[in-house]
């Protein structure tokens, strides 16, 4: 059947999940938009509608293209349309009512244009009660140093999907032993490529699977900074 004869409305949830994934796979951001919705009505909590809709459809999209079934236009496509349905969960996820936390900067490294990882991580910390600064895409070392002494976080960030891309994050790191600030924060890395034992090689403080793993993260090493600030009055 072609797609404009589905009504997507009429479909079953597992059915309207299966047909997200094959959208977002053909980047169709109206349709992506509609479902979001539709599953919101339904009484999905928008975390099920972004890691079960969204973020799957988006693991397959990235296996077509690393095999090259799928190329950057259409990726990009499929990109926009995550986006699309990423947009109208946003505030359901920030407006949990969650206390304060504290204040993360985050934002994906030089040479890096991925976003679609670092602004999911930035919706759920907001949703957890941080403050969220995001740098975008792109940035040099000095967007992090500007960034950490005009908004003094807690927290820094850094996400990178490049194998070529993920070394930066060392040259942040370093600049900021350089300048003897490292220890006044904490570091978390993520994306696709890296894991643990790159974490600890450029001397983050932890690699971060995904956006929830984050979430928990932060929030332990928040209450490990208060537990010792009130350890040392
Ligand atoms: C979408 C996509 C694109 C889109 C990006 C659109 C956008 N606005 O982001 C477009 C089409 C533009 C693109 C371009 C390119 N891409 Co691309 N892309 C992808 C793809 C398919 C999905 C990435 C994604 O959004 N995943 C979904 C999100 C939710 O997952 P995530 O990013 O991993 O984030 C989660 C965690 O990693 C973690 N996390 C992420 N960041 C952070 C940060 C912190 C602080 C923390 C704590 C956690 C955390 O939490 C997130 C949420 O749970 C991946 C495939 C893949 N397997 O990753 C390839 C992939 C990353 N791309 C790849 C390549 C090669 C490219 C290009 C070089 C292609 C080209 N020839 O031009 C360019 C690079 C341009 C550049 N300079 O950056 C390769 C990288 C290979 C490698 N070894 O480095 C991949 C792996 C595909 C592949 N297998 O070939 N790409």
């Amino acid at each position: 059947m072609a797609d404009d004869d589905i009504i997507l409305s009429e479909l079953s949830d597992d059915e309207l999940v299966q047909q997200m994934h094959d959208d977002l796979y053909d980047g169709l951001k109206e349709e992506i938009e509609e479902a979001t919705q539709i599953l919101l009505d339904r009484g999905w909590v928008p975390y099920d509608v972004l890691t079960k809709a969204l973020v799957e459809g988006m693991r397959i999209v990235g296996i077509d293209f690393r095999d090259g079934i799928l190329f950057v236009p259409e990726v990009l496509l499929s990109a926009n349309a995550m986006k699309a349905g990423m947009t109208i969960l946003r505030p359901l996820l920030a407006a949990t009512g969650a206390p304060k936390q504290g204040k993360l900067v985050i934002g994906t490294v030089k040479g890096d244009i991925h976003d679609i990882g670092k602004n999911l991580v930035g919706m759920m910390m907001e949703g957890a009660g941080f403050d969220v600064i995001d740098l975008g895409i792109n940035n040099p070392v000095e967007n992090y140093l500007d960034a950490i002494e005009r908004e003094q976080p807690d927290i820094i960030g850094m996400s990178a999907l490049l194998t070529t891309t993920m070394p930066y994050m060392k040259v942040v790191i370093d600049t900021m032993k350089e300048k003897g600030i490292r220890d006044d924060y904490i570091v978390l890395v993520g994306g696709a490529p890296l894991n643990e034992e790159f974490g600890k090689a450029v001397g983050a403080d932890a690699y971060c699977r995904d956006a929830a793993v984050a979430v928990e993260t932060a929030k332990d090493f928040i209450a490990r900074k208060h537990n010792s600030l009130a350890a040392g009055v």
